[in-house]
């Protein structure tokens, strides 16, 4: 397959509720959304970076510049015997991995509909419903953060994590354990405690999480070593691992014993599968992260989330909860059970509505 276009378009849609983490709050999001046509069919990517460098240090606007002056100039007119071999021809670059996953994830789509096969089925998925959980931002109040937990339970989500920082963290869990003394429990701080908290964290052990997310700095494996060793409760790292060499450091070092796995923080498929594989051969579970995507990026994490290590339930969630309207066709829908059905159409199986995304378009290129 060649590359002979790139369109980059820069969406913007308000948030139906702000989503505040242990780095920020988002109300509106901008979202750049890559079209790659390849033989006449277009193949559609989402890069999760965000609007500032505080989840990651890529940006819309890092990702905007990496891809139209270092990473298309490579792609383009290039035969590709399959969308597998075009992170090997990105290694030059170092990082930018949200930059490189949007692409990469793009190209995947486009193969997939060449072959008029799901996008599932190209990368070896192995079930056609994936488990769901929600993510719920920092709430003002205790009350508010109870009632968000029983709408989202009563729609059926099969896990609840909440985010934390220091100062809304052991007394929101405990309450919420009082309350839904059986549900999946977890929790995300985000990188906001460090080495020196790990008391104040061991507290949290009461309460039977399933695990806490990055709880450490975002590029500090060598701290959770320490932190996991003083806990029970597993660590699930997200912000530390962005190369397969950072999970089998991370892996062997001890500093977690669950990977939370994002497209984009890993650069696409083929990074992400290689490190899910070597999850697997390590028994290391894994799930499908979220970065507040669009219909685009949350049918990928679908197509991801059937690999066969994809053990636990992810962040991968209904259009509804983010979006008044989102930008494919049909949206993403939960089933009562907490599940997602994978759609069996061609590559990721929903159809981007191109007129809706160019209405949305704040700024848009065409490379060729
Ligand atoms: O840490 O998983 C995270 C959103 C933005 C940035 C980082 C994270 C998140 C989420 C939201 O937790 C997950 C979702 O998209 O529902
Ligand atoms: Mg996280």
């Amino acid at each position: 397959m060649k590359l002979q276009k790139l369109i980059l378009r820069e969406i913007r849609m308000p948030l139906v509720t702000p989503f505040e983490t242990s780095f920020g709050r988002v109300t509106d999001r901008r979202m750049l959304i890559v079209e790659v046509q390849s033989d006449g069919v277009s193949g559609w990517g989402e890069c999760v970076a965000g609007e500032g460098p505080f989840y990651a240090p890529e940006t819309v606007e890092t990702a905007w510049e990496i891809l139209s002056h270092f990473i298309w100039p490579i792609l383009k007119e290039r035969e590709f015997a399959t969308a597998a071999d075009v992170w090997a021809s990105l290694e030059t670059i170092r990082g930018h991995n949200m930059a490189k996953g949007a692409i990469e994830s793009a190209v995947w789509d486009a193969e997939a509909r060449q072959k008029n096969i799901p996008l599932w089925k190209l990368l070896g998925g192995v079930r056609q419903e994936i488990a769901c959980g929600v993510s719920i931002g920092i709430k003002e109040s205790l009350e508010e953060l109870i009632a968000t937990v029983e709408r989202e339970l009563a729609a059926g989500y099969q896990r609840i994590k909440i985010k934390i920082k220091p100062g809304k963290d052991v007394t929101p869990v405990e309450q919420l354990r009082l309350k839904f003394p059986r549900i999946r429990l977890m929790v995300d701080a985000n990188s906001a405690y460090r080495t020196e908290d790990w008391p104040h964290l061991k507290r949290l052990e009461a309460y039977y999480l399933m695990m806490i997310e990055q709880p450490l700095g975002w590029d500090d494996i060598f701290s959770h070593v320490d932190l996991q060793r003083r806990l029970d409760t597993p660590i699930c790292l997200d912000e530390c691992i962005h190369t397969e060499e950072h999970a089998r450091a991370a892996i062997e070092l001890g500093a977690c014993r669950i990977i939370n796995m994002k497209l984009g923080r890993v650069g696409g498929y083929t990074p992400a599968k290689r490190i899910h594989y070597l999850c697997q051969e390590k028994q290391i579970p894994v799930w499908c992260g979220g970065m507040l995507e669009s219909g685009i990026g949350r049918a990928h994490n679908i197509a991801l989330s059937t690999l066969d290590n994809f053990s636990l339930p992810g962040d991968v969630t209904a259009s509804r909860r983010y979006w008044v309207e989102d930008v494919i066709d049909p949206e993403v829908t939960v089933t009562r059970n907490g599940t997602i059905r994978v759609p069996d159409g061609p590559g990721i199986g929903f159809s981007p509505r191109v007129e809706r995304i160019e209405s949305l378009s704040a700024r848009k290129e065409v490379l060729e």
